[in-house]
């Protein structure tokens, strides 16, 4: 007879590997005892710790999927999507600032930069002693990135670039910026460029009165004559699938992240039923409990495996990025249901800081909404089923 396990209900740890378990536990462990003692007073003061890179880059958190040569971990996206979960359990902000320096600020200048921007950048990036952030939205141009004004016009040596982005995830703290920026060199293509902190032109302020994900510092790049070398240029994309290549990375993290958000509202609800008593016995003794229990466990379970299924894929090398899509929304929208509910099963406790449940429910509306809305991600599967574009 196999037992049932709540905590993993369709044998996800049985389907990774050993290096995978490995890894998944070393981030549960530094999640829980290194940024889970921090968090509450850091959301309560909408502060960002820039240690905190540091101390993952120590881990071998960051860029974990880029070759050991950088001094990353070589290892797989099922991994990557572990750390997430693990960090995500404790915060959706701090999921955030691994994801962007990970995937959006490490992997284009992989991918896409030369070797010597390589080497320049992804070492100080693995260990955290530098921080990226990555410019792609912009006061106009959300959903709609292709609609963007910032402007790279050629000038001798280098670039000049002009333009605002907003909404950007580390910015404020940032060392090395990847922007995105439409370039009259390459006929008006969206480019990549990897600016410096101390450019002159360069300014980062910070956006303040977020109700949601205030562990993670969020704020501008403004872009005011700002002269780049040439060798600044990413050389190797071209066009908007520069900047998607990177967000299916990081949209997929996502997908395993929302759902490690939603296993810790999950576990809490499931403690707090056990433990408070109404009408003379356990609120978990109720039917109505049990039954948000159950509908939660399943949505988690069925969301962790998908986000599996879509890792191996990734690790094979080619998949089709509407997979990504499907997870990164799926998993957003139920953990975001998941940490309403939770938060309603604890009662008047649940509007409290202390009882966590309402801190991940607000950050994971900031969840649902970068990197794709909701919407913009159902939007691309409808135009993959049908063959027709309804943006
Ligand atoms: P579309 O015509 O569909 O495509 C233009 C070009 O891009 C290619 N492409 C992709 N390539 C790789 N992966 C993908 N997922 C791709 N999607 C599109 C496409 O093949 C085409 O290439 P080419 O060679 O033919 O030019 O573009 P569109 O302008 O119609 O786009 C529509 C839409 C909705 C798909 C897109 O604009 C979209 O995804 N919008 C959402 C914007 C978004 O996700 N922004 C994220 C900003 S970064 C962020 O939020 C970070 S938060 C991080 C954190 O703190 O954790
Ligand atoms: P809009 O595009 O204006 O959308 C508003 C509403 O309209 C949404 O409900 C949307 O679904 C809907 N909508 C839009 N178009 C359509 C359509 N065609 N049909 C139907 N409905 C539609 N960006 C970066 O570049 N880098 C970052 O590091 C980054 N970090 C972020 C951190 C935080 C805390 C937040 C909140 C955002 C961040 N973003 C970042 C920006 C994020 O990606 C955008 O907010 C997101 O893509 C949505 O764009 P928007 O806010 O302009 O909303």
């Amino acid at each position: 007879i196999i037992g049932f396990d709540w905590e993993d209900a369709l044998g996800l740890d049985a389907a990774l590997s050993e290096d995978e378990r490995l890894i998944g536990a070393a981030a549960r462990a530094f999640a829980q005892d290194r940024l889970q003692p921090r968090v509450t007073d850091a959301f309560e003061r909408e502060y960002t710790d820039p240690d905190i890179f540091r101390e993952m880059g120590a881990q071998g958190l960051l860029g974990l999927t880029l070759p050991e040569r950088f001094g990353c971990a070589n290892s797989t996206y099922v991994a990557y999507g572990l750390v997430a979960r693990e960090v995500e359990r404790v915060d959706s902000g701090y999921r955030s600032m691994m994801s962007v320096q990970s995937s959006l600020v490490m992997y284009p200048i992989f991918a896409y930069g030369s070797p010597e921007q390589a080497d320049k950048y992804l070492p100080g990036l693995a260990s955290g002693e530098l921080i990226g952030c990555f410019g792609l939205t912009e006061p106009d141009a959300g959903s709609d990135p292709g609609g963007m004004r910032t402007r790279a016009e050629k000038v001798e040596g280098g670039y000049r670039l002009n333009g605002n982005k907003t909404w950007i995830s580390n910015a404020p703290i940032a060392d090395v910026f990847v922007v995105w920026a439409k370039s009259d060199a390459h006929g008006g293509a969206i480019r990549g460029f990897i600016l410096e902190r101390g450019m002159k032109g360069l300014s980062t302020p910070k956006i303040e009165g977020k109700l949601s994900l205030r562990a993670s510092i969020t704020g501008m790049i403004n872009l005011d004559d700002v002269i780049v070398p040439d060798d600044a240029l990413l050389p190797n994309v071209e066009g908007l699938k520069g900047p998607f290549g990177c967000l299916n990375r990081a949209r997929y993290g996502i997908s395993w992240g929302a759902m490690g958000a939603a296993e810790a509202c999950f576990a809490a609800a499931r403690q707090y039923g056990l433990d408070r008593k109404q009408f003379g016995r356990p609120l978990a003794a109720t039917q109505l409990y049990q039954k948000k229990l159950a509908d939660m466990l399943t949505e988690i379970t069925l969301g962790l495996h998908a986000s599996l299924r879509v890792g191996r894929v990734l690790d094979e090398g080619s998949f089709a990025p509407e997979i990504i899509s499907m997870v990164k929304r799926n998993n957003c929208g139920k953990a975001l249901d998941i940490a309403r509910v939770a938060r309603d099963m604890h009662g008047g406790n649940g509007i409290s800081a202390e009882y966590q449940v309402i801190r991940h429910m607000v950050n994971l509306e900031t969840v649902n909404t970068y990197e794709g809305t909701h919407d913009v991600h159902a939007l691309i599967l409808g135009r993959a089923i049908t063959g027709i574009a309804a943006f």
